[in-house]
């Protein structure tokens, strides 16, 4: 036992991945016939419409997870008792740099894993394996088609049903991609708060946050959300205005970085000085309440039960705050609290920010729908043992919500003028990456 948990602390980085290659390789035999092979497409690159300029690329999420190298054209060929391939197609370019180190550092073991053939073209695979025995999952389906692939056998949902629902469960390398993914994501967001609370503008919170981070904005996981006072109730406020604002209240940033194609996905919400004190401890409470969930997350327990408790908090929030003046539970069960936290309480994270499967009933397909008062809710997943996800509840002051409110049945039931001194604070989230454990989680943001 000792020498075990011995040798994994001491195993590197390729010795996990190695292992990482060979729980995805069993995985995918006990889902093929005998006999079936299954080709996985990275994707083509895409162009805008009536443009020769290209879409940033975004590899294909169960190309992905064989490999961390985001190039269209690659493929991955899997076959019961076969040592997978790997199809580089690599083409003679002087246009653009296509050599392949600038990805990752595994690239040795990657040779170890994978029988590795470099091709110039992507005609180059059907001259190496038979592509009609084989099924196709990718984002090309026309191009599969082409190579004489039956219908059938392209994106079939018998093979996307069950890898989507193993997505969630990650291997140590996974766990070890996302941890890494944290730290990075953690020192973006100091820098992020550094520059806030020196007077910083949304724009320069987001190039603080990049630098720190050492990261290109099409290299981060998502979009980051950086908003200052009001922005802050925008749930996905996309721009970055160059603007200072004297005397800012506080800055919402949701921010990620990304290390061998997996995501960390972090936000934290800064008051200022010159927040107001009701917001600045509601942000107080905010931070204990995330934790407060984070300690109930354990094996068997159904995720939906995390949204719940979050929405419940937040109603207990709005009653201590004298922001409510009806109990907690009259808050719930009108679903007064619900407009105050207008989404869910997170998501599976992995290769994809919300990645696959968060919703499936199981590993043949189904589907669980998310409870009618939160229809936003992106995970109806009952926990296990190395799922990750986030857990993210929120406060916002959005009128949009708050106004039909104001004049219907529920006047009675809220503070209004505490409201209104509150709504040019926007919001809070706070929000961090979870890992199951055998008997609890693992904090991957706070460690
Ligand atoms: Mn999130």
């Amino acid at each position: 036992m000792t020498y075990e948990s011995a040798t994994a602390r001491a195993e590197t980085q390729a010795e996990t991945y190695a292992s990482h290659v060979a729980t995805l390789t069993k995985k995918y035999e006990q889902i093929l016939a005998a006999g079936q092979s299954v080709l996985i497409h990275s994707g083509s690159e895409q162009h805008y419409f009536g443009d020769d300029r290209g879409i940033v690329f975004q590899a294909f999420g169960h190309f992905a997870h064989w490999l961390p190298v985001n190039r269209p054209d690659h493929f991955v060929l899997v076959k019961a008792g076969d040592k997978p391939r790997y199809f580089q197609v690599v083409p003679q370019d002087f246009w653009y740099d296509q050599s392949l180190q600038i990805d990752t550092d595994l690239e040795p073991a990657i040779h170890e894993a994978f029988d590795v053939v470099r091709l110039s073209s992507i005609d180059g695979i059907a001259k190496q394996t038979d592509l009609t025995a084989c099924d196709y999952l990718g984002p090309d389906p026309a191009w599969a088609a082409a190579q004489g692939i039956a219908q059938a056998k392209i994106n079939a949902p018998a093979l996307l049903a069950p890898l989507d629902f193993a997505r969630a469960v990650k291997t140590e390398y996974e766990i070890d991609q996302l941890r890494l993914a944290n730290q990075q994501g953690l020192v973006g967001h100091a820098a992020a708060a550094e520059c806030f609370l020196g007077g910083g503008s949304e724009f320069e919170i987001h190039n603080a946050f990049l630098q720190a981070c050492s990261l290109l904005e099409y290299e981060t996981p998502y979009t980051n959300i950086v908003g200052l006072d009001t922005n802050a109730a925008v749930l996905h406020y996309q721009h970055k205005s160059r603007a200072r604002v004297p005397n800012a209240q506080l800055l919402l940033i949701d921010a990620g970085s990304r290390v061998n194609g997996y995501g960390s996905d972090i936000t934290r919400t800064t008051p200022s000085q010159h927040c107001h004190p009701v917001m600045d401890s509601l942000i107080t409470g905010m931070v204990a309440l995330e934790l407060e969930i984070v300690a109930s997350v354990k094996p068997g327990v159904a995720y939906p039960s995390l949204h719940d408790q979050a929405i419940a908090g937040v109603a207990s929030l709005l009653v201590e705050h004298g922001i409510a003046k009806v109990a907690k539970s009259e808050l719930i069960e009108r679903r007064l609290a619900h407009a105050f936290m207008p989404h869910g309480v997170g998501h599976l994270l992995g290769i994809q920010v919300h990645d696959v499967g968060g919703h499936q009933r199981n590993a043949s397909g189904g589907r669980v729908e998310p409870p009618a008062h939160s229809p936003a809710l992106r995970t109806t997943r009952m926990l296990s043992e190395d799922m990750v996800f986030t857990v993210e509840p929120g406060l916002y002051f959005i009128p949009m919500l708050l106004d039909p409110l104001r004049t219907g049945d529920a006047r009675e039931a809220l503070h209004w003028p505490l409201i209104d001194e509150l709504i040019p604070s926007g919001g809070i989230r706070i929000e961090d990456n979870i890992r199951v454990t055998a008997t609890g989680a693992e904090n991957l943001t706070r460690r």
